[in-house]
């Protein structure tokens, strides 16, 4: 079991280091093991502990009444009052005010990467999922999704995170991305044009389609995630199948040998009907001028050029 020292778990655990020592003196809330030298050290269950002390105390818990309790006490009040949900949005562009107080993004986005640098998993799930419910799901993607991948991906390259973190973070995202993409089908969709979104077969970087789908979220479009890595002849057939308007496909290699992305998009040129469009996303490299001219065919190099197209959707 991982032992963090105090100013590792102050971070960790979002409570000030003033604020452990006085939680510890006076309520006994978090009582850590001393090492040799007399210096705390704190344990995962204690790091856990004080995260959700300090989640409960911005929801208007005192903290002298909620510090004995147990663990798995403090965890039934969270999901019991994680269920209210309250976004206001902030004239600070850094800020955004929900039910579990002002969330700080930058301070959020550096705890994202501290906790994964300590393969924290459970602080960067409890933290994703908090910024999923107070963050619209365009915010999400610009002020968190984006930054995030792209500080991870650097550290990867500079070997600062292993192979392994980069695929615990993806999983992580993946998972409570897809959970809102699930729950989003329920609702009433403002837009009458249907979306399907994928990547095609041999590209498994799921990000950009996943942004799309969220931004398709946002404002109120149908549509049908199909995951990544589709054969254009099975995404040709879905399309047909839900009379789709158009398909979004999203490409973020830019140079795989698996990968031919001319071939890929000429096959859907043919197989899909007439009035469906091919809208292709990303950096994927494929060759522009044999598309370009045909009323089919959209590029969206980025996602901003995507949430300028939705928009326009009837
Ligand atoms: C997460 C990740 C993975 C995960 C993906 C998990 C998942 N479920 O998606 C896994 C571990 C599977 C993976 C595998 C590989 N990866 Co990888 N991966 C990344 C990482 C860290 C993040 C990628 C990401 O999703 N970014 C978020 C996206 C959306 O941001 P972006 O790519 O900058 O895209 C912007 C635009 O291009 C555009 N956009 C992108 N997609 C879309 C889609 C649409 C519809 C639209 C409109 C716009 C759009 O919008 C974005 C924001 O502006 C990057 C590093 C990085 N710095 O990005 C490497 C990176 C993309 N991977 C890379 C490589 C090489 C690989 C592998 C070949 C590694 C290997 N040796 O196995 C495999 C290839 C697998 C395959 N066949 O596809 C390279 C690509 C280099 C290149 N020249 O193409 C990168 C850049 C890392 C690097 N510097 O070497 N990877």
């Amino acid at each position: 079991m991982s032992k963090y020292p105090i100013q590792v778990a102050s971070k960790l655990s979002g409570v000030g280091v003033h604020t452990l020592r006085a939680w510890e003196k006076r309520y006994h809330a978090v009582e850590p093991v001393r090492n040799d030298s007399g210096r705390r050290l704190y344990s995962d269950d204690d790091v856990e502990k004080l995260r959700l002390l300090s989640d409960l105390c911005s929801l208007g818990n005192n903290i002298g009444a909620i510090a004995s309790k147990q663990l798995s006490e403090l965890n039934e009040m969270m999901e019991k009052l994680s269920g209210r949900e309250v976004r206001v949005p902030s004239s600070d562009q850094n800020k955004v005010e929900s039910s579990n107080g002002v969330i700080d993004i930058p301070e959020s986005l550096k705890s994202l990467t501290l906790a994964l640098e300590f393969y924290k998993l459970d602080v960067i799930s409890h933290e994703v999922k908090k910024l999923i419910l107070a963050l619209s799901p365009k915010d999400f993607v610009y002020k968190i999704m984006i930054p995030l991948l792209q500080d991870v991906g650097f550290r990867v390259e500079r070997k600062a995170f292993s192979i392994a973190q980069e695929h615990a973070l993806s999983a992580i995202l993946k998972f409570h991305i897809g959970h809102m993409i699930y729950q989003s089908y329920q609702q009433r969709k403002k837009k009458q044009s249907l979306i399907v979104i994928t990547t095609p077969e041999g590209e498994l970087h799921e990000f950009g389609i996943l942004m799309a789908s969220l931004l398709c979220c946002h404002f109120g479009v149908t549509f049908y995630y199909l995951g990544p890595n589709l054969p254009a002849d099975a995404l040709a057939d879905a399309m047909k199948s839900l009379n789709a308007d158009a398909a979004i496909i999203g490409t973020t290699v830019v140079t795989n040998n698996s990968i031919d992305l001319d071939v890929y998009i000429e096959q859907l040129m043919k197989k899909t009907p007439k009035q469906s469009q091919i809208w292709v996303g990303g950096l994927g490299h494929f060759s522009f001028e044999n598309f370009a001219s045909n009323k089919k065919f959209k590029y969206l190099p980025t996602i901003k050029h995507l949430e300028g197209l939705i928009q326009q959707l009837d």
